[in-house]
């Protein structure tokens, strides 16, 4: 019979494949616990608080490099902080314990628990500040779409290259006054444009599962730290992705310099924001298109994640049943 080797260089990888599946879920709980409440910031720092303890316990040395803002400001999973064990490989770490604390604030569908993990040095050092998109899904021809055609361009061409009419395309954006040229742009090719009030990390992702999620497109200006969560994401799962930071002030610059970006400019390839293999997780905390949210009884909390592994292409939902309560630490 045949038998299937790991290399042991891949095997710490692939077992951490399931030990950042518990970090997203221990972020979500926490986060959930306080869906509905109003409660923005208190909500993020449940699901900060949860990811840190549970990032600690890990073996690897990491860092993170997309995370809750600067070290000056004093939070919590900062960039440049440090975490996990030590004993284990050097990695970079990009997370966002709560994308979407409005939707999980308003208790609104889409709000995930999510990070992404690779070698350390690749992944894309951005800082908290906008960045222009546009992503489609896998199985399209390279240059189907680019970041600096206009959006009626990115239309017609993705329409072709899948074969069917303008009309049978729809797009992502998030709804936001910035984006007023470009919707109006998108709908006069009779494509249908649908909007998202937060949570773009999840926007780009359906794009990769058209079939399912009705999304072939995502187009428009989000926030940084996201764009390369979801670049992690297609990486793993295929599809395409262009971006750029919109670098406006001097103080921004003088700060993407202190990170290491040379070129303000630059418009970003999936492989330029994530250089080599990543592992990317995201646990639902409200329900949404791509995931179902926390759900709490009596005796059991159940979750249900998604990690994804970029060396194989492996795609996992874990549906979790948690009856062990103390290890969320709740009260
Ligand atoms: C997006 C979205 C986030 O910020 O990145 C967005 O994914 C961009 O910023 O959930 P603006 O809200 O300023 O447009 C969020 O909505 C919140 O972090």
């Amino acid at each position: 019979m045949p038998s299937i080797t790991v290399q042991p260089e891949l095997l710490l990888e692939r077992v951490l494949t399931l030990e950042i599946v518990r970090v997203t879920e221990r972020a979500a709980v926490s986060a959930a616990r306080l869906r509905g409440h109003g409660k923005d910031k208190a909500s993020d720092q449940a699901a900060v608080d949860a990811m840190r303890r549970e990032l600690n316990k890990l073996p690897i040395d990491g860092t993170v490099v997309i995370g809750e803002g600067e070290i000056d400001e004093a939070p919590m999973l900062f960039i440049g902080e440090k975490v996990g064990t030590k004993h284990g490989p050097r990695v970079d770490i990009a997370v966002d314990p709560l994308e979407g604390t409005t939707l999980c604030a308003k208790n609104m569908p889409g709000a995930i628990a999510t990070i992404a993990m690779a070698d350390a040095g690749t992944l894309l050092h951005a800082p908290d500040c906008y960045m222009q998109k546009v992503a489609i899904g896998p199985g399209y021809p390279k240059g189907t779409i680019d970041l600096d055609a206009p959006a009626d361009e990115n239309i017609m061409s993705l329409a072709k290259a899948k074969g069917v009419k303008p009309a049978e395309v729809t797009a992502i954006l998030l709804d936001r006054p910035r984006h007023a040229d470009m919707i109006a742009a998108v709908r006069k090719t009779g494509a249908a444009v649908s909007l998202i009030s937060d949570g773009d990390v999840a926007g780009v992702i359906h794009c990769a599962e058209p079939s399912k999620t009705g999304i072939d497109i995502y187009l428009g200006i989000g926030g940084a730290p996201e764009g390369v969560l979801a670049a992690a994401a297609l990486r793993c799962i295929g599809g395409q992705m262009q971006t750029r930071l919109v670098i406006d002030t001097e103080q921004l610059r003088e700060r993407t310099l202190k990170m290491g970006i040379k070129d303000p400019k630059k418009k970003y390839e999936i492989d330029d924001m994530v250089k080599g293999d990543a592992l990317f997780s995201a646990t639902g905390v409200t329900s949404g298109a791509m995931l179902k949210g926390v759900k709490f009884s009596k005796d059991v909390i159940e979750t249900e994640t998604v990690v994804m592994r970029s060396t194989t292409g492996t795609v996992r939902r874990v549906m979790g049943e948690h009856r062990q309560f103390a290890k969320f630490y709740l009260d």
